[in-house]
């Protein structure tokens, strides 16, 4: 057999270029605003040439339209763990655990994604990934249909299966890599027809709007990509201003700032779109189900635990002074309260790094010598000097309280239902059947790592050369 030279990061950007015109091709209110963004980006670009600058020398602009991310929802452990089985030939892992049972929605969820700054760089697209809990629903006749219909359905191909198991023998060649990507491919693609009777679906939905998306149907369809936008604010009000687009009231995450954290992200909401039902007699019948959108994000500093804390200390102060509406009626008024809040999150990356608010990537300054050098300097010593630079490290994850905003503009759901906080990280590792990625520990040994290369690189071997 002659390996086949396709790398885990070339795989991943086949993929999402596979899934990008999968998902154009069947939704065409994707396709829409996938081209207002670029339109967006691109006025962007015009108004900004140091960005246009800084964008090419980095690589970034020729990947400017490329998918950021997109979601699916699934029914069992079992396709879990297969999925984390197929994700892992594409160099994508469970990172970070989202527990989404406070938002009254019935999964928790994982994103498989690119670790390490060349992979992410390489191709950054990530799955988000939401497993059913069949615990947290309450009404046993449903949950028992539910589980019913799961353990009957197989979202994978025998020849999906099959190249899994190949892989993780001896790797692919390359008919083989090609065939993995259609295979793969076609396990995220929407089928109008649902698996089941109108009378099923209707007792699923009422039950839960996600338990009938995610029981109802052959698979697990993408329910949305997600696109870079370079100014989020930009993109969102020209969604707002596109005729029949639809998009959520707010942008969900930190406001507008400087020096941006974390993640920024709007959607527009998903259309009801024709399906069929199968009733008992065989007979097909007519429906509509919504479920499909798209999505904008902008990403900033990736924050510590320290600065996580205060991030969500100020959105839960914005949502208890400016509750959002269902409609997204007040959208001005959370705004203004999310504006107000924030201004007590420092905005210069100086202030994020003293007080260890956000994580930074080192690098040395080629021209500094050791010779040069004070013989006991400090990091700040370094950094005054200019012999060290800093800049924050990108946030790659997601944000439970902004999931749960796009879920529920999506599911149609105007019930205010409230569960219980109730995490389970453990039955979700042991039915992906690996445990999850912390994402702070990946960030920290990044800033780790990057501080003692660049000392190394200034001939201070060891942070015993350094003042503490
Ligand atoms: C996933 C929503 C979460 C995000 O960007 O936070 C998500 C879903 O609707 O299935 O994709
Ligand atoms: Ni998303």
């Amino acid at each position: 057999m002659n390996q086949s030279s396709a790398s885990a990061d070339a795989l991943r950007a086949i993929f999402a270029s596979a899934i990008s015109n999968m998902y154009q091709a069947e939704a065409p209110q994707y396709r829409a605003m996938k081209a207002l963004v670029a339109e967006t980006n691109r006025q962007c670009l015009a108004d900004d040439l140091q960005l246009k600058r800084r964008l090419l020398e980095s690589g970034e602009l020729e990947r400017l339209d490329v998918e950021r991310h997109g979601a699916i929802r699934i029914g069992t452990a079992e396709e879990l763990a297969t999925l984390r089985r197929l994700f892992a030939i594409m160099g994508m892992a469970p990172v970070g655990y989202y527990d989404l049972s406070v938002a009254g929605l019935p999964v928790h969820s994982t994103a498989f994604r690119p670790i390490g700054e060349s992979a992410l760089r390489a191709s950054p697209f990530r799955i988000f990934c939401s497993l059913l809990r069949p615990d947290l629903i309450a009404d046993a006749q449903a949950r028992e249909i539910a589980e019913k219909i799961l353990a009957q359905r197989d979202i994978f191909t025998p020849r999906c299966r099959m190249l899994i198991d190949l892989h993780e023998t001896r790797g692919f060649d390359d008919e083989e890599a090609r065939e993995f990507i259609t295979e793969a491919t076609k396990i995220f693609r929407w089928n109008g027809k649902a698996t089941v009777s109108s009378d099923v679906y209707r007792r699923l939905y009422s039950t839960h709007p996600l338990l009938a998306d995610i029981v109802c149907f052959k698979g697990p369809h993408i329910n949305h990509l997600t696109l870079h936008a370079l100014d989020i604010d930009a993109a969102h009000a020209a969604m707002m201003e596109q005729h029949g687009m639809n998009p959520k009231a707010i942008i969900e995450g930190p406001p507008r700032r400087s020096c941006p954290i974390l993640l920024r992200q709007t959607s527009f909401k998903a259309n009801p779109e024709p399906i069929e039902f199968i009733e008992e007699d065989g007979r097909r019948t007519s429906g509509a189900h919504a479920a499909r959108f798209g999505e904008i994000e902008q990403r900033g500093a990736a924050l510590t635990a320290k600065g996580r804390a205060l991030y969500d200390r100020l959105l839960a102060e914005t949502q208890a002074e400016a509750p959002l509406a269902t409609d997204g009626g007040n959208a001005l008024a959370y705004h203004s309260a999310l504006t107000r809040r924030f201004a007590a999150f420092p905005d210069d990356d100086e202030a994020l790094r003293r007080e260890k608010l956000a994580y930074f990537r080192y690098s040395p300054d080629a021209k500094a010598r050791a010779g040069e050098l004070a013989s006991r300097p400090s990091v700040d010593d370094l950094l005054r000097i200019g012999a060290l630079r800093v800049e924050p490290i990108l946030y790659e994850d997601f944000l439970p309280v902004s999931a749960a905003g796009i879920f529920r503009s999506n599911l149609g759901d105007q019930r205010a239902e409230e569960f219980t906080e109730r995490a389970d990280r453990r039955a979700f590792e042991k039915a992906l059947g690996a445990p999850i990625l912390n994402e702070l520990t990946l960030y920290e040994d990044e800033e780790t790592r990057s501080l003692s290369a660049s000392l190394k690189a200034l001939g201070l071997d060891s942070v015993a050369a350094l003042q503490v």
